[in-house]
């Protein structure tokens, strides 16, 4: 990794706090001077990540989980995959940190400290599965520019806040409202204060639900830093990117919120299918909702070497974004014959779902098992890539893992 901070903005006190010590002659330092013990940062320390986790960038930070670390229900924080589109802001001052509800369709802007939130509003704690639209980008042909996530940018942790309608029904909302927009405190790459990294959200009906909520804490902790501390909306069931971190902002707005990363090709998809390669009309592309249902394999390990006559256990989770998984099924053959298997039920309303099962295999030699989730509507993941579209997203393949029974 090249030499450089790997923090927005060096301020003496952020610095100190993130070195956990005093820099003792820091009236010395040079101005726009970065420590030696912040260049080449780890980022798995930083973080506090698994060294299992798969770097794919470091400017800006986006690191993703393999299958077996998602093994947990609930994910821990050192298995969550980090996604950023900027930098992550450095200087946080909770004590002073606000939330302003505005936009065109607010009776009245106003503006709330992060303790009259967390005092005025109920708590409600949720498990809410995140997946990055761009999860599976890895494979699509011709390929799709960005980070190019394989099966890792999924999650399902326990978040804690208030809900968004609490909020929304304290300040009054108009008749005309459509969608919210989130604004955070991220700086973009070219450190442009005019510019944001991204700006991003949902219907107005997405805002509306009980598990759409303000988090302040994660997995029963402080939100850590990378994940959005110390506010963070939660969209469980959407692209991830409606999940807007850092959050100081929300607008109600009268139109479809055209912030960053609303428009083009970014978090839309061919509203029709496509041929690989394909130009698409603007007018012809929709933004991404609800994900697709998806499954993952997280015991054991692809690669898994088992003695001949014994049984394997396989466990993992399932997902559909607004809707439940109602059926799992397995494969040992390539996907030419399929076995059900039991799949619990949810949490709550948007948390993913836990499937084991118990497989015999015929003989000795190399198997793959393949994973097979179907929504409440009957939908089933497809065994093999799904439709292009130009940025590679909502890949719902089948997850699959290699066996050898020796
Ligand atoms: N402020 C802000 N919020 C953000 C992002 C960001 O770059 N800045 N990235 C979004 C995207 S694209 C994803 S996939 C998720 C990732 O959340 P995570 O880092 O907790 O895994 O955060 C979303 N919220
Ligand atoms: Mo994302």
């Amino acid at each position: 990794m090249k030499r450089r901070s790997f923090v927005a903005k060096s301020s003496l006190s952020g610095l100190a706090a993130l070195l956990g010590v005093d820099i003792v002659f820091k009236e010395l330092m040079p101005a726009d001077y970065t420590l030696v013990a912040l260049q080449d940062a780890d980022p798995f320390k930083l973080f506090n990540k698994d060294k299992g986790m798969v770097v794919l960038n470091d400017k800006p930070w986006n690191i993703e989980a393999q299958a077996h670390l998602l093994d947990d229900k609930v994910t821990p924080n050192k298995s969550i995959f980090v996604r950023n589109n900027g930098l992550i802001p450095e200087e946080i001052d909770v004590k002073n940190w606000t939330l302003t509800i505005d936009g065109e369709s607010v009776k009245q802007e106003k503006t709330y400290t992060l303790a009259e939130l967390k005092s005025k509003f109920e708590h409600h704690t949720y498990q809410l599965t995140l997946e990055c639209g761009g999860n599976g980008r890895n494979e699509f042909d011709p390929p799709a520019k960005g980070n190019q996530w394989s099966i890792g940018a999924v999650y399902c942790a326990s978040w804690t806040g208030i809900r968004l309608r609490d909020v929304l029904e304290d300040v009054g909302i108009k008749e005309d409202a459509v969608y919210f927009g989130y604004h955070a405190a991220d700086v973009h790459l070219s450190r442009d204060p005019t510019k944001e990294p991204i700006s991003r959200g949902a219907p107005m009906s997405k805002a509306m639900q009980d598990e759409t909520i303000l988090a302040f804490k994660m997995n029963g902790e402080d939100i850590p830093l990378a994940h959005g501390y110390p506010l963070r909306v939660i969209a469980g069931g959407w692209p991830a990117s409606v999940s807007g971190k850092w959050l100081q902002r929300i607008s109600i707005r009268n139109i479809v919120h055209d912030g960053t990363k609303m428009t083009g090709t970014a978090y839309r998809v061919p509203c029709k299918p496509v041929a690989p390669g394909e130009k698409v009309a603007d007018e012809d592309m929709c933004i991404i909702e609800s994900m697709p249902v998806k499954s993952l394999i997280t015991y054991p390990k692809s690669g898994a070497t088992l003695a001949k006559g014994k049984k394997l256990n396989i466990r993992g989770h399932a997902w559909a974004g607004e809707l439940e998984v109602s059926k799992m099924e397995y494969s040992i053959d390539f996907g030419a014959t399929w076995h059900a298997c039991p799949v619990e039920k949810p949490a709550n309303r948007l948390a993913w779902q836990h499937f084991s099962a118990s497989i015999s295999f015929p003989q000795e030699g190399y198997y793959e098992v393949w994973a097979r989730a179907t929504d409440a509507n009957g939908v089933s993941q497809p065994m093999l890539l799904p439709g292009w579209n130009p940025k590679g997203y909502l890949n719902n393949a089948c997850h699959r893992i290699a066996v050898k029974i020796a």
